[in-house]
This record gives C-alpha cells, structure tokens and sequence, in this order.
C-alpha cells in the first residue's frame, strides 16, 4: 500500500481509539477520555494529558475539554491528582479499587476539591505540553480564542508546576520526589525494586484488586507488590496527605528521573506559555536551571555514565537498566557527551539492537537483566508512550534517522497488532488493555510528524 494511504487509514484507527474511549459527563460536551475500556474506567493524570495531545492534531476543541475534565481535580496546593473519579460517569459501573471510597479525598484533605472525588497521588505532569499544542493548532484558526485558552489553564498549570517544585523538592535538587511507585506511572518497574524492599506492609486491611477481572496476574504487578502499594496509599491517606507530615517518615521516597525530565519539559513549554502571555518568567527559567544541575549532580553514575533515580532513604543510586536511563534524552540538558554514551547503549541487544527482539522499540526492561520478564508489565514490555519520549529524545540529539526508524518501527508495530497497552518485545505481541488511549494518541502525534514530514520533501 502507499505510504500516504497507509498512514490515513492508521490515523483514522487511532482517531477511532481515542473517540472511543471518550466518556461524555452532561450535555454540555464535557468528558474525558478513559485509558482503556472497563479495567481503568476513570480519568487518569497523564493518559489524560496524552489524549488530550492525540486530540490536538485534528480536534483541538475536544482536547481543550479533555484537559479542563482534568484540571477540575486539582487540588487548591496545585497538586493534581493521578486518577480523578468524575461523577456521573456511567462507565464506573463496576468498582475500581482503589476507588474514591479507599482515597477520601474530600473529607480527608483540605485542599481536595469539593466538586470530584480525587486519588491522592499524582503522575507525571504531561498537560502543559499538550496545552502548548493545542495553542499552536488554535492559534492558526483562532488567536483570540487561542489566546483565551492559554490565560484559562496558565494558572492551573504553573500552580501544578509549583507545587511539584516546592513540596515534592524540599531538598531543592531541582528532581521531584515520589512517594508510591503508581506516581512514577512506571508503576511495577524493577526501578522500584530496592526501594520496595524496605517497605512491610503491616495491619493491611483485606481488600480485593478490580485489575484481575480484566488482565490476569502475569501481565500485571505481583500481589506481594500490590500489597505495597496499598500499604503506601495508606500511609498517604493517614497522613491526610499533607507533605509536610509525610516527607517525616514515609518509608518510600524516590527521586525520580522520568518524572523529573517530564517536569523539565513540561517547564519548557511553560515558559513559551508565560511569554506569549507576556507573564514573568524568572521562576520557570530558575527551575530550568536548577534541573539541569540536579540531574547530573545526584543522578549520573560516573561508572557507567548513566543516568538513574536517586533513594533517598538509603541515600544511593538505584542502578537498573531500564527504558528510565534514555527518558532525560527528551530534555536536551544532558551533556552532549553523556547523551552520546546512552544514544549507544541502544545499539545493544539488551535494549532490542542487533536483531536480538522481534520489534526494535525500546523495551521497558533490558532483556538480558536478571529482572526482565518479557510479558510483565512495566517488567519487560514495549510501551508507546516510554518510545514516543525516546522519540523526542533522539530529535533532540539531531539523530534524526534512528528517530524516523524507530517511528516507522512504531507505526509496523500497531498496524500488525493494534493499539494495546504494551507489546512483549520477544514476541512482538499486544498484551494488557486493547484499544489503549495513549497508544493511540502517540501514534497520531508521530503520523501527523511523517505525513508533515513527506508533504514537506
Ligand atoms: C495505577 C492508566 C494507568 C497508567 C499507569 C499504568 C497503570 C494503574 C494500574 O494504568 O497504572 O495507577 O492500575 O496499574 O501503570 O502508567 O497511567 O492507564
């Protein structure tokens, strides 16, 4: 088939994904779009912020919606919660756990919002980079209009920002800090591993998971790890998630790289927002700054020159070889030197080079480390979001051609399989959640790069 008819009917599939999975709440047209039919029926932080990206490309308006769905969570510290439980949502006939009745974040937390029930973890914080998006697309149609929406979530977004630059850095290193696994998004990742290990769940009240009425255990977290995670959440909750009462003795405390570089770029567009909107800029560009030293200051491992999330309860380097290590790439700020080093880590066959996977995308786990588990979650498998950060990170680094194999790679992979939530990289198969959301969205955001890209030549 021709490239250009290929990459239409592809674009009308993941458009078809993303409107599928939009949730409508009134009639006035406001809704979100879920992750994933039936196991994730709410709307969660960042799969949010990537649709509302997969939106920008062709529908800015429902984008727009998409994130103010979002931000209606947000919590008045800025902080914006990692699942947020719209009401009226007639998808959530069955129950999630943990589900607003476990979180209580309205009568737990001052800050929650009084209108939506709220998780009380956050995730990594994608949205301003889909708001800049969407200016570009509205601004070509609209300035006014496009103007107005920048002034509405400017607010919203820098508070967000704040927050994650205040209360979860009060070691000002510039790197958030996280206190449970799901905030990283990278939720079962041998990452974690050393981390969890100190943490022992104790009086653990009896509770049953929702996840495996849709996905069985061995592509989702172990249960000895999910007790965790709600022992974690617990902590939180006891807290009455406050940070300055958790960060005393919260028995999980990471700094972490992805969600840090994220934070990073998300700054960048930050700043792009406050200078069209003629705002001062001072504070986005000394949070830029102070990133940059914090990275290589508490996160790279002269040994191996590469990067990794910081503990800072034992106070070490987590040193696993993860899709995590190539994530700051998407920053630019790593030494070009460094960045050289890494770039070349993905000419090994424990990250897919020389032939060694049936897809050569990223996979989240190094294949020959003792912890890979090929079909496991975030133990092993392909994600398309982690490649589409990979992506931006060999742009940003002018390799411009493994960038374009790595996309068309990308592009073979869910025309063969389909949008699914993660692909094993042994076997190349589509495993978790069919009709992913963010899968999707990343697909229309590196189509619409390559039809742009041919229409250009
Ligand atoms: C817990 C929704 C979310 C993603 C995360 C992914 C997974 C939830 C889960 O699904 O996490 O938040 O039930 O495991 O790890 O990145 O945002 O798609």
């Amino acid at each position: 088939m021709q490239k250009n008819k290929r990459y239409q009917k592809l674009y009308q599939k993941a458009r078809q994904v993303l409107e599928g999975n939009w949730v409508q709440l009134g009639d006035k047209g406001e809704g979100f779009t879920r992750p994933a039919q039936g196991i994730y029926p709410y709307q969660w932080n960042w799969d949010a912020a990537f649709s509302a990206y997969g939106y920008s490309h062709y529908w800015p308006e429902r984008a727009v919606e998409e994130l103010r769905s979002l931000f209606k969570g947000q919590w008045s510290s800025g902080f914006l919660p990692h699942i947020i439980f719209h009401q009226n949502n007639q998808e959530a006939e069955r129950p999630y756990f943990p589900g607003p009745h476990f979180w209580q974040s309205r009568s737990i937390a001052q800050a929650a919002p009084s209108e939506v029930a709220t998780s009380g973890l956050t995730q990594p914080p994608v949205a301003a980079l889909a708001l800049w998006h969407i200016y570009k697309e509205l601004v070509l149609k609209d300035k006014t209009y496009a103007h107005q929406i920048l002034k509405e979530f400017y607010p919203k977004v820098y508070t967000l920002h704040q927050y994650l630059h205040t209360q979860r850095d009060p070691e000002k290193w510039g790197l958030v800090t996280i206190y449970h696994p799901w905030e990283s998004g990278f939720d079962n990742s041998p990452r974690w591993d050393k981390p969890l290990e100190k943490v022992k769940p104790r009086n653990l009240p009896e509770y049953t998971r929702s996840d495996l009425d849709y996905v069985a255990l061995q592509y989702r977290p172990s249960q000895a790890n999910y007790d965790k995670y709600i022992y974690l959440s617990l902590k939180l909750k006891n807290k009455t998630y406050h940070d300055g009462k958790i960060y005393k003795d919260h028995p999980f405390k990471v700094k972490d790289i992805t969600f840090s570089s994220i934070l990073y770029i998300a700054d960048q567009r930050l700043l792009y927002i406050a200078k069209a909107l003629g705002e001062d800029t001072s504070q986005i560009q000394a949070w830029l700054e102070k990133f940059k030293q914090g990275l290589l200051a508490y996160c790279l491992d002269s040994q191996t020159k590469l990067l990794y999330d910081f503990d800072l309860i034992s106070g070490r380097l987590l040193r696993v070889k993860t899709a995590g290590n190539f994530i700051p790439l998407i920053t630019g700020a790593v030494p070009k030197k460094i960045a050289d080093d890494i770039i070349r880590h993905l000419n090994e066959p424990n990250y897919c080079g020389q032939g060694a996977c049936a897809i050569k995308l990223l996979p989240s786990v190094g294949i020959q480390e003792p912890y890979f588990q090929p079909e496991n979650y975030w133990r092993g498998p392909i994600w398309l979001n982690v490649n589409w950060f990979l992506w931006r990170g060999l742009r940003a680094y002018g390799r411009q051609k493994r960038a374009l194999n790595l996309a068309q790679n990308l592009l073979d992979l869910v025309e063969k399989q389909g949008f699914y939530e993660f692909y094993s990289p042994i076997s190349g198969q589509g495993l978790g959640a069919r009709n992913f959301s963010w899968s999707a969205a990343v697909t229309l955001e590196i189509l619409d790069d390559l039809i742009k890209l041919k229409t250009s030549q």
